[in-house]
Parts: C-alpha cells; structure tokens; sequence
C-alpha cells in the first residue's frame, strides 16, 4: 500500500513539483495538496486538495486525520528576500509550521516527516568554498535564524520523542513551472524569462557572486530519495547539505549567450547582495552521498537548456 502523503505549500515552486512527482509515483489519491490559498493550477486539481493554515494546528490535525495521513512534506515558507522585510511574521510562519507538525509527529499522528531547510543556515563565518556538513554556524538573515533554529528542533524531536523527521539544506532552486517566491537566489530564475523576453536582464547580484544552484529535478529527486531511504541510513536529524552546481550571475550570463548572442546583462546590486554574500560559495555533500546515495544529474549547460526550452512551452501555452 502506497502511504497517505500530505503536502504543505503545494501552490509554491518546490510544492507544485513534488506533488505531481509523488502522485506519479503512488497514485494521485494517495497524496493530498495543500495550501493556504486556492490552488489555480490545473494539475494540482486533479487529486484531492485541502486549505491549510499550518500555523494552525486544529486546522493541521482536522486535514490529517480527515485524509489518515501518514508523511507530511512540510513546504511552506517565507524565504530570506522576503523574511527581511518582515522578521516577525517570517520567523511566526517558519516556526509555527514546524513546531505544529513535529508535534504532529511526536502525537504519533503522522510517521514521518520532511523539512526543507537551506543554505541560509551559514554565515559570514562559515568557510566559503565546499562547506562542509558540520561547521560554524552563525547566520545573519531571519530566514537563516528559523532554519537553523528548525533544524535543532528537528533534531531534537529525533532524539527526544522518536519523531521521523528528514531534512535537506536546498541550495538555490532553479525551476520554470511555478515562480519562485521572494528569495535571494531568484536572479536565475527570472534571467531566463527576461533573455526570452528582451533579450536584456539586471541583476540584482553582483556579476561575481558565485552561490549553490541545482535544477528542480535534482531537488525533487532528493526529496524522494531521503524520505524513501531506510531509516537506519538517515544519520543526520538535523539537515544534510546538498550540491548541485555553483555559478555567478556572469558565469550564467555566458551560458545564455550561447544561445542568445545579443544578450545583455546588467548589474544592479540591491539588499539581497548582503544576503547572498553571508551564504557559500559551493557545498560540500559527501554525508548524504555516502548515507543514501545522493548524487546530482544537472550541470549548468544542461539547466540553461532546460530552462530555455520550458519557459519557451510555458509562454506559448498562456500566450
Ligand atoms: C532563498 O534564496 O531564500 C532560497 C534558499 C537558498 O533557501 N532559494
């Protein structure tokens, strides 16, 4: 029997995609989107659909035992550009979400858990290039903060109350079907729409701030690596670093040439260059390579040709 999955954020860029890969995977009733607004994807509607507050715990529990939910993908939230606009109601979200669903776990509601966490847990203090699993951790952004506070809790629930929760710390995500929201990686997102557009884009990183990137395909397949992999494999309760590839916002901009001969970018740094300096350069994944088998399939070329290809079907589709 496939388990009774239920996402949290599906609206969102990583939440959409992985609904629709666990519904391939076990079967479109087995896995229940949710969200806090009302889902206008079309794909989504195809399987069952809840409002959730996950802030709310009543509401949280009431979609659970409705659906007998046994894993939840706990996806919602506020991420870092935006978090610094509003510390308080990003470290409320952040936090309320978490602690609601870990105690979720530790009623022995549900059995298992997945907690995206992110490289906004290091800082400026943090060595820079292939930072390693263990290290300094002293993150700046109020976004880092929660993610570094959540992945203490998570670890703690392991510990304390036996809660199966798995963690991965996502680089910047790259994806084309859902916009990303308000995080400090989107540059390389929005330079895709852009180049189609007008054959112009500024930054609003600098042109030699390399940071970690992957495809939404390598993430997602990470997801379900590590909340299928044996239990006994998962040796880190905290979270595990993940790479993919790392690359500056001029380094991205030549890939696109290739393409694009005439294209133009231009550099405006805004707040987000702060925040993208206090993260590293690359990641260093050994850890959850050796412990359940991760290893990344997309390189820069083949993102920038992805990227290409399915902005150009998703214009033509709405035009
Ligand atoms: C962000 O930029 O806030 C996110 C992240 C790296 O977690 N994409």
């Amino acid at each position: 029997m496939p388990p009774k999955i239920l996402i949290v954020g599906a609206c969102g860029q990583i939440g959409s995609e992985l609904t629709l890969a666990l519904r391939d995977l076990y079967g479109q009733d087995s896995v229940v989107a949710s969200d806090i607004r009302p889902s206008s994807s079309k794909a989504l509607s195809e399987g069952p659909f809840e409002l959730l507050d996950a802030s709310n715990y009543t509401n949280f529990l009431d979609v659970v035992t409705k659906h007998q939910i046994e894993e939840v993908y706990m996806m919602a939230a506020m991420l870092s550009g935006t978090a610094e606009k509003f510390p308080e109601k990003a470290w409320e979200l952040n936090m309320s979400s978490l602690f609601n669903v870990l105690n979720l776990g530790k009623e022995k509601w549900i059995k298992k858990i997945f907690w995206p966490s992110s490289i906004a847990v290091f800082g400026p203090t943090t060595p820079k290039t292939n930072t390693p699993q263990q290290t300094i951790m002293e993150p700046v952004t109020v976004y880092g903060i929660s993610k570094q506070a959540g992945e203490r809790w998570c670890a703690y629930y392991h510990k304390r109350y036996g809660v199966d929760v798995r963690s991965i710390r996502y680089p910047g995500l790259i994806s084309y079907k859902t916009p990303p929201g308000g995080g400090t990686t989107d540059y390389a997102i929005e330079i895709f729409h852009e180049a189609i557009k007008q054959d112009t884009y500024t930054s609003f990183l600098s042109s030699e701030t390399a940071l970690p990137m992957m495809y939404m395909d390598d993430a997602i397949h990470a997801t379900i690596s590590i909340m299928t992999a044996a239990t006994e494999a998962i040796k880190v309760r905290s979270s595990y670093n993940l790479a993919g590839v790392s690359f500056t916002p001029a380094e991205l901009s030549a890939e696109l040439q290739k393409h694009f001969p005439d294209f133009k970018m231009n550099y405006e740094a805004d707040f987000r260059q702060e925040i993208a300096d206090s993260w590293p350069n690359s990641i260093d994944d050994t850890q959850a390579q050796l412990d359940w088998g991760w290893k990344h399939d997309f390189d820069l070329k083949m993102i920038v040709k992805e990227m290409l290809d399915g902005v150009k079907s998703m214009e033509k589709v709405s035009d």
